[in-house]
């Protein structure tokens, strides 16, 4: 246990007006400092209540009374932090709540940093690393997936099966040791076919992981989908009919949309970040061009490129040299201006080549449901569906697990090509080590810190 010896303070519910509001007092002083304040109606000491129990009285500054109060004791370690904790369930108005905090700084009581609770529980060994950022995931989840799997890695589903891999790791280590230090009675501790055989399947469990890393950034920041084409192909007119609002400019004008712009959607559960740009052109303004820049970088690190076109002018060359750059995986062409036209759709299907064809109209909104259609069907065509895991791992852990992953490689063609028990062991000890990364054992403070810093106030 590292040093947390100043006790802390925070609203832990949502700021602004509510019929209640929620104060966490944490750390060694967290009874004196709220008794100091409270008066039990029923003259209970804190001290001699009991863990989880209850009390109602008032709170005070010195003489003056400002509120009302339900006091929840907590013992340490059987507390979220896993130190001593008073709650305060007040009235829910900002001023009532500042003043109780600020009543409690007079009890050298001080302001929780933001994720500064949490870190407490982390540091006290009340959760693992991957758990306590698991909480953080269900308090922002947009969606119903980020919220079912966040609280199933807070129950353990990402720790323990990293647990899991590590036990089996220190297995091996040991055995290592063994032969290192008693040759006579364990001449090879570890069989290189078996070896083979067990590192391989560890490192199945380790893609399987790995491959959560897609839809876990997804369901964290959203799905994120760029509207890319020449100017006035009716990208702007496109965004404004999925969103169901003129949120962009649209002018008969080419070279309209300039800067990048951004909006949120939920579509069938998925949230999507959709991206209006600028249509792509050679031009002699330096706005315009800048656009362009951010035209191409934005579809460039895309999930889904939705590359537009005016199907009146059919697939002009323009057309054609811009879609050459992009990934068909990533990509639906979207044949747009479809009332413009009465015949010629069968032929820019053809020309599409490997492009999945999406022939509509924005401005009439026809076909719009048949593109949602297809993003979620491109969404789900990935390697799983994410709504059937338990586990959504984020950059921090698919990095781990990646550096997990070569340290193991290379332990396995160590012992294939017979390299000296110790050089093993020392890749092991490496893999052990990344995954202890993930559940917290060996990370580094700053990471720590980084990681909470991150946290909203009062969690
Ligand atoms: N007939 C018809 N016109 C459309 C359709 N979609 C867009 N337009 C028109 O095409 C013109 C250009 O539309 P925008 O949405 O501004 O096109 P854009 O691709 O965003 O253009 P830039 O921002 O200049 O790159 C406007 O006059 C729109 O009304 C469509 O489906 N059918
Ligand atoms: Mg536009």
């Amino acid at each position: 246990m590292i040093e947390t010896q100043d006790t802390i303070a925070a609203i832990i519910t949502a700021q602004g007006m509510g019929a209640m509001g929620a104060i966490r007092i944490s750390g060694p002083k967290a009874f004196p400092a709220a008794q100091a304040l409270f008066r039990s109606k029923k003259g209970t000491l804190i001290k001699d209540m009991p863990c989880y129990a209850l009390a109602y009285g008032l709170i005070y500054e010195g003489d003056v009374l400002l509120d009302q109060a339900l006091l929840l004791k907590m013992q340490g370690p059987s507390s979220f932090t896993g130190e001593d904790v008073a709650e305060l369930q007040c009235h829910g108005g900002p001023l009532v709540l500042a003043r109780v905090i600020q009543a409690l700084a007079g009890q050298g009581v001080r302001p929780a940093k933001p994720g500064e609770f949490t870190q407490r529980a982390f540091l006290n060994g009340k959760m693992d690393l991957s758990q306590a950022e698991s909480v953080m995931d269900l308090v922002s989840s947009s969606n119903q997936v980020m919220a079912e799997v966040a609280i199933q890695q807070m129950q353990g589903s990402l720790s323990d099966h990293i647990k899991m891999i590590k036990n089996k790791i220190i297995g091996w280590i040991a055995s290592i040791e063994a032969e290192i230090d008693f040759p006579d009675e364990f001449p090879q501790a570890l069989e290189p076919v078996t070896f083979k055989t067990e590192i391989l399947s560890m490192l199945r469990q380790i893609d399987r992981l790995l491959e959560t890393a897609a839809y876990g950034r997804i369901y964290r920041e959203g799905l994120r989908i760029v509207f890319y084409g020449r100017p006035n192909v009716g990208k702007s007119s496109l965004l404004n009919g999925l969103l169901q609002q003129k949120r962009a400019i649209v002018t008969a004008e080419p070279g309209t949309t300039r800067d990048v712009i951004e909006e949120r959607m939920m579509i069938q559960g998925i949230p999507i970040i959709l991206m209006d740009t600028a249509g792509v052109r050679e031009t002699g303004s330096l706005a315009e061009k800048e656009g362009v820049e951010r035209a191409k970088r934005a579809a460039a690190e895309a999930d889904l490129v939705l590359f537009v076109l005016d199907l009146s002018q059919g697939f002009t060359q323009e057309d054609q040299q811009l879609l050459h750059g992009l990934d068909p995986q990533k990509t639906l062409l979207i044949a747009n201006k479809a009332d413009l036209v009465t015949e010629g759709e069968g032929s820019i299907r053809e020309e599409a080549g490997p492009f999945e064809v999406c022939i509509l109209s924005a401005l009439e909104q026809e076909g719009i449901d048949a593109l949602i259609r297809k993003i979620r069907e491109r969404f789900e065509a990935g390697t799983l569906t994410a709504g059937n895991t338990a586990v959504l791992i984020n950059r921090r852990q698919e990095e781990a697990l990646a550096q997990t992953k070569k340290a193991l490689k290379s332990a396995c063609e160590g012992l294939l090509s017979g390299v000296s028990t110790d050089l093993l062991s020392i890749d092991l000890q490496d893999a052990w080590s990344y995954l202890g990364e993930i559940t917290g054992e060996t990370v580094k403070e700053a990471v720590v810190s980084e990681i909470f810093a991150r946290f909203c106030l009062g969690k």
